[in-house]
């Protein structure tokens, strides 16, 4: 068993054998110069300055042998899974499925909606298109942990009051235990990041728990 003794808001265990690391929508979209995310006017150089924790804490879970699955917030081509509500919200310049600067916007298949190539998957790594923020919504992700016998998650990505919150709150409701990496997320809104990180470890732990990337590698030498 591995134990953070700094994470709040107490010490966090886990079984490594049982557990999984669950990088949520590390997209170009959202990440990159000219994609959606800066259409819709946000600063992505905020969820940029995660990417090397991000990559550090995969290959360091990779080299521990920690199950890793990445997901993608997109969409079918035909649309048949977008909700018109969520097409139709809001004024912004682009809408979901129109052409953008990288292919379809959250269309799956299309450059922008692909994982950023730090962070890219590699053979084996189970991959979950989501048409909604939380991962456990329309996809196989509950099925698939059943059958890995994963009891802990441990959860990186963008952004963190909206997918990564949402995906810790279905894993949370369905018994997981969740650790968030506090430096291996980002919002494009600061205080939204602060104020999800307390939510979270609220209440003795209401849905995870948090600690930075260095406190987890810790861990390990103790
Ligand atoms: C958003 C996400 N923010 N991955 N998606 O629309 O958090």
């Amino acid at each position: 068993m591995v134990k953070i003794d700094a994470a709040l808001p107490f010490v966090f265990t886990f079984d490594p054998a049982t557990t999984a690391l669950v990088v949520i929508d590390m997209q170009r979209d959202f990440i990159e110069r000219g994609g959606f995310g800066e259409t819709l006017g946000n600063d992505v150089s905020l969820l940029q300055g995660i990417v090397p924790t991000a990559s550090a804490l995969l290959a360091f879970c990779r080299g521990k042998g920690i199950e890793v699955i990445h997901t993608r917030e997109c969409h079918k081509p035909d649309l048949s899974d977008l909700p018109m509500s969520k097409r139709d919200r809001g004024a912004p310049s682009l809408r979901i499925g129109d052409p953008g600067p990288m292919g379809r916007i959250l269309v799956a298949g299309e450059d922008g909606a692909d994982i950023i190539p730090e962070l890219y998957p590699i053979a084996g790594e189970l991959v979950i298109d989501k048409p909604g923020k939380g991962a456990f919504f329309a996809t196989p992700l509950g099925d698939h942990l059943r059958q890995r016998r994963i009891t802990s998650l441990i959860f990186a990505g963008v952004t963190t009051e909206v997918c990564v919150q949402s995906t810790m709150r279905e894993a949370n409701d369905r018994g997981y235990d969740c650790l968030l990496i506090e430096d291996a997320t980002e919002s494009y809104f600061p205080s939204f990041k602060t104020a999800t990180l307390e939510m979270i470890r609220a209440q003795g732990a209401i849905v995870g728990w948090t600690a930075q990337f260095a406190q987890l590698e810790a861990a390990w030498h103790d």
